[in-house]
């Protein structure tokens, strides 16, 4: 069964195939295509495992043939976290093949985000390394088969399966199968989210491609391009601005890295004459810090993308200079919209600013609180729609009615601004959310952890400022009785099978919190609070 997903209404859609933004494609022709064009190319590069176009292609079709004879079928949801590796893509094509949807979750998630995501998307398999990066993805896939979520009748293990289902052994002979249709949903990405829990983003084949399209052309790709995806390949970023799926749809080279790091990124730049990658802010620090401290051949770097975050306009201006590469700001979002800075944009544009919209067909409103247009210049809150922007979040009817206008433009809960030349400049946050370093930790999803803890009778979770990651997550907590640790909090909420990144990292006591006029907890007064308590002169008067 498909599930119910907001569509663009007939006059938009009728405008995006009119004007040659959505053209019928869907990603298994697409991978057809491009096989057929030049099977011989070098199309993935992971670990000692090199695919060619042709290659692939018979792949995805041999395990989309293994997954059929499994039951799973079009419109079924399959929650996959798999770690950057060939079996990524074979994994993707196949189930878009099939007109199955990947639900993109990360490697960091835990029992807590992987049950929901089961549960909610009635998902019918779950899709999982064995181990990766020191952790036993099998043993996460037992604690979420004994929350028995309805649908989940397959666990499917990259790797030595255990009693699970090896997707080794899943590969078999082609079968001819139904293709989907262009508009229908492709894949499910997770939002950032501020509220409770996290939504899901229902993207179309027709919508992705074209944010694909416009990607690859806005960053010049061709079939000489050599993209390194270091980020996880689940995320949007490097998923598809232009990332893995734009590179694939240019007929270019992806090499999937294992991990960020330099030990592992910067050889593998070296070997396979990587051209572009993409990173967000703490990385690029360390990557820049790496770069200047040792000798490596980075030389066919010629653009790295930064985004997901803000960039310091300090280390943005230092990475031509130490990288020897064009930066390229991307200021995204999983629902859709993509801005970038071009890559002849003038260096102050490159440094200031986070760019523009990708396509001509992107709308741009920057209001105030009443939703009013700002003047000129000013500061406010970015709405958007548009050809490869969502109508709304997978079943949340209620939650699409505050996210989006009722004419259908998101709200990003972003405060931006507009430069004269029409470039946009993120200047903050109006949605609950902290943003670790790219990561999103929604408060009010950690908050409902916290109040599960016997010694706590309230928690307000806010961000507080970091040189490194941008920001970091600080709870405050009235307890109930004697007050719990930082330490006993974290083990709580880790017990609880939330992911790392969103385990807050200081906790303070406190025995009220400052409201707002209408009776509100106010998140300013405890972000200024924490803000001036970090500050190391904070207190003493000049
Ligand atoms: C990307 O996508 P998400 O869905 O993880 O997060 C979106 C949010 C934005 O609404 C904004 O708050 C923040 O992340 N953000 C930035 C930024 N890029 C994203 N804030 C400041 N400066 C930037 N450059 O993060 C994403 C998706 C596609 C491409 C790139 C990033």
């Amino acid at each position: 069964m498909m599930p119910t997903c907001p569509a663009w209404p007939k006059a938009f859609a009728d405008l995006y195939r009119e004007t040659g933004c959505w053209r019928g494609e869907t990603f298994g022709a697409m991978l057809r295509e491009r096989a057929s064009a030049h099977g011989d190319r070098p199309a993935v590069v992971a670990g000692d495992i090199r695919l060619t176009y042709a290659e692939l292609d018979v792949r995805a079709d041999r395990l989309a043939a293994g997954l059929h004879a499994l039951g799973i079928r079009t419109g079924d949801r399959v929650v996959l976290q798999l770690p950057n590796s060939a079996a990524f893509v074979e994994v993707c094509f196949a189930l878009f093949r099939l007109g199955a949807l990947p639900v993109f979750a990360l490697p960091t998630h835990r029992s807590s985000e992987i049950g929901y995501f089961c549960e909610f998307a009635e998902a019918v398999a779950y899709i999982v390394p064995d181990v990766h990066d020191g952790f036993d993805y099998r043993s996460l896939a037992r604690q979420v088969r004994d929350r028995n979520p309805a649908a989940l009748r397959h666990i499917i293990v990259a790797g030595d399966p255990g009693e699970f289902t090896a997707l080794a052994g899943l590969y078999a002979d082609p079968v001819d199968l139904p293709e989907p249709g262009s508009a229908d949903v492709a894949f499910m990405q997770l939002s950032g989210g501020s509220t409770g829990l996290p939504k899901l983003i229902p993207r179309t084949h027709d919508d992705y491609i074209y944010s694909l399209r416009a990607s690859a052309d806005v960053c010049r790709l061709d079939d000489s391009t050599v993209y390194m995806a270091a980020l996880p390949a689940a995320h949007n970023f490097p998923l598809s601005s232009p990332g893995i799926l734009g590179t694939l749809y240019a007929g270019g080279k992806i090499v999937l890295a294992s991990s960020p790091s330099p030990d592992v990124a910067f050889p593998l730049i070296a070997r396979e004459g990587v051209t572009m990658t993409a990173l967000v802010p703490p990385l690029a620090l360390i990557w820049l810090e790496a770069a200047a401290g040792r000798r490596c051949d980075l030389s066919s770097l010629r653009v790295l993308q930064v985004g997901g975050a803000k960039f310091s306009p300090e280390a943005a201006r230092r990475v031509r200079s130490v990288l020897g590469c064009t930066l390229q700001q991307v200021y995204g979002m999983a629902e859709g919209l993509v801005n970038y800075t071009r890559l002849d944009d003038p260096e102050d544009v490159i440094v200031h600013t986070q760019g523009r919209p990708m396509s001509p067909y992107d709308e741009i409103r920057i209001v105030d609180e009443e939703d009013r247009e700002v003047e000129a210049g000013g500061t406010g809150q970015l709405l958007t729609r548009g050809p490869y922007t969502i109508r709304g979040y997978y079943n949340a009817a209620e939650h699409n009615a505050k996210a989006f206008t009722s004419d259908g433009f998101y709200r990003t809960g972003d405060l931006v601004r507009l430069t004269p030349e029409g470039n946009l400049v993120v200047e903050g946050r109006a949605k609950d959310q902290i943003n670790r370093g790219g990561e999103k930790v929604a408060a009010e999803e950690v908050e409902n952890h916290l109040l599960a803890h016997p010694a706590v009778h309230d928690a307000a979770v806010v961000a507080m400022p970091d040189d490194f990651l941008g920001e970091r997550t600080c709870a405050f907590i009235i307890p109930r009785g004697a007050a719990p640790s930082a330490g006993e909090l974290r083990a709580f909420l880790r017990e609880r099978g939330l992911a790392g990144y969103k385990l807050p990292d200081r906790v303070e006591i406190t025995d009220a919190f400052p409201q707002t006029p209408v009776g509100k907890v106010s998140k300013k007064a405890l972000r200024e609070t924490i803000t001036a308590k970090l500050r190391p002169l904070s207190g003493i008067e000049a």
